[in-house]
């Protein structure tokens, strides 16, 4: 049973929407174009009941057609039938019940309680794999920054407080510092959408790849599902045009394997994809321990996680159900239970979900290929959807009036041999850039990148007046290519013959 009001049961892969693998920045194609005539298109959409989409084909140009023809491609109809059938027309009769759940176990960190030996011994193993070379680094960057109201790939939103560097680029240092310390090249692969693909691709090519070599990076583009109307009816979004969207992050397992980047990976030798979102500059894009507990357990997905800080806070929560690891996303499990406390008074689902994930290659080369009863069950989201009337006029909804669909990539746990959860600290982890103001903001991000690298100037011996919560009173910044994590800049500072002075705008490089 999914942990989810809304799912579809196990669903057959779709036809191929992914289209390119970017190696050296050129773009390859992926797999034959399909080719299916015009005819044969508009029948198989008039038989599956959905001949709307071609309304207005006689008025459309040659070029206009071929777009229309190229959306149409795209779409399983199959696919697409299954989940009208059970998200939309069956929705009644698949309510959840969250009595069953349970909160799931996981190791917690040495300041927490967790034993310090074990730790050490994870973090040794996970070298071990960094240094042989099995782990690359994965960014699912497909997601428009929306609510952050940027106009362009999420990634290059500048975050860091004097420089203004862009997320790309942190990741990029991160992996450039985790590859120097490791005496290796960390493969990074980044999966786009549609819409922001060329414009990503443009920006590493711009910035010189952020100072990593342009055959470390590889891109993708993610999969697409057409927007519906509450009957199911495929939306356009003009009338040569459907309304397409990313398949969501849960798409990046499909988009692994067709894209070729499974295929890549196994060549370089990757066993490992340490998976992270687009959104989040201060986590440790390589992180030795958390690996460590993933080989050790032989896990073929693992997470990490974080105490909630508050029963509403917006992240899923790690939960069990007949012994399977699952999460619960923040605006599906019951208010009751996220506000449960145990006798201590601690939150009873206190394990927050920040969408950190390591995931083994041969697991998402079973899943992201479809293997038989292992499909991600896709998510239903009522949208206001731009759309066009019958008279191919366009309407601007004020309220949800269609259905989009989407994969999560937790979903992946409950298939999962061994999952593993592993605590993290939120200080070091966790401090997404998502809205334009207010909680997890540019300012929110800024402010806790500059209270950890005011913790390393103090662990180092360096005076700086911080405030309460620990928030220095000047702006300053540490690249990651000077140091990584508190002990590195540590011990890098202690070897630094002439030590800068740390006043307001310095940046340590
Ligand atoms: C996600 C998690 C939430 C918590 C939180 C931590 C879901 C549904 N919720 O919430 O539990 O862990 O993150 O920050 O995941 N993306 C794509 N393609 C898509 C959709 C999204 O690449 O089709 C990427 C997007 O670029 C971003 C990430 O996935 O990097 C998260 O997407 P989101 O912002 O929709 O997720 P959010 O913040 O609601």
């Amino acid at each position: 049973m999914w942990p989810r009001g809304k799912l579809s049961s196990a669903l057959k892969i779709p036809d191929p929407s992914v289209k390119c693998l970017c190696i050296r920045g050129e773009v390859r194609k992926i797999g034959g174009e399909m080719t299916q005539p015009y005819e044969a298109v508009r029948n198989r959409f008039e038989e599956a009941g959905q001949g709307q989409v071609f309304a207005f084909w006689d008025s459309l140009e040659k070029e206009q057609k071929d777009r229309l023809l190229s959306d149409a491609r795209e779409i399983d109809l199959k696919e697409l039938d299954q989940l009208v059938a059970t998200l939309i027309k069956g929705a009644e009769s698949v309510e959840t019940d969250y009595s069953a759940f349970q909160p799931a176990p996981y190791t917690a960190h040495p300041r927490n309680g967790g034993d310090a030996s074990v730790w050490e011994l994870a973090t040794a193993i996970g070298e071990n794999a960094l240094r042989a070379g099995k782990v690359a680094a994965f960014t699912v960057a497909g997601g428009q920054g929306t609510r952050l109201g940027y106009d362009g790939p999420k990634g290059t939103f500048p975050v860091t407080p004097v420089s203004g560097k862009t997320l790309f680029a942190v990741f990029a240092e991160k992996l450039i510092a985790a590859g120097r310390r490791h005496g290796v090249s960390i493969p990074w692969f980044i999966m786009t959408s549609q819409v922001n693909h060329q414009a990503t691709v443009q920006a590493f090519k711009e910035a010189g790849y952020f100072g990593l070599s342009e055959d470390q990076v590889m891109f993708f583009s993610q999969g697409r599902m057409p927007a519906v109307d509450f009957e199911g009816r495929i939306l356009l979004a003009e009338k040569d045009a459907i309304a397409l969207s990313p398949d969501g992050h849960g798409g990046s397992l499909r988009a692994l394997v067709r894209s070729g980047a499974v295929l890549k990976m196994k060549e370089l030798g990757i066993e490992i994809i340490s998976y992270f979102q687009v959104d989040n500059p201060l986590l440790q894009v390589m992180d030795p321990a958390f690996i460590g507990f993933h080989v050790h357990h032989r896990s073929e997905m693992s997470s990490k996680m974080i105490p909630k800080a508050y029963p509403q806070e917006r992240v899923g929560h790690f939960c069990e159900k007949d012994g399977r690891l699952m999460v619960v996303e923040y605006s599906d499990l019951p208010a009751s239970l996220q506000e449960e406390r145990d006798a201590s008074g601690q939150l009873r689902f206190i394990a927050g979900s920040i969408a950190i994930h390591l995931l083994s290659v041969d697991f998402v080369d079973r899943l992201g290929s479809g293997e038989a009863g292992a499909e991600l069950p896709f998510h239903r989201a009522d949208k206001k959807v731009q759309t066009l009337d019958a008279s191919g006029q366009s309407i601007t909804p004020e309220s949800p009036n269609g259905v989009k669909f989407e994969m999560f990539v937790f979903d992946a746990l409950p298939f999962a041999s061994n999952p593993v959860v592993v605590e993290t600290l939120r200080e070091d982890d966790f401090s997404p850039v998502k809205n334009a103001e207010g909680v997890d903001s540019p300012e929110t991000s800024r402010a806790d990148q500059l209270r950890q690298w005011a913790r390393w100037l103090q662990a180092a011996g360096v005076d700086l007046p911080v405030d309460d919560s620990g928030l220095p009173e000047i702006t300053l910044e540490i690249s990651p290519l000077f140091a990584d994590s508190m002990p590195a800049f540590v011990e890098k500072w202690a070897n630094l013959k002439d030590k800068p002075e740390i006043r307001e705008g310095s940046v340590l490089v």
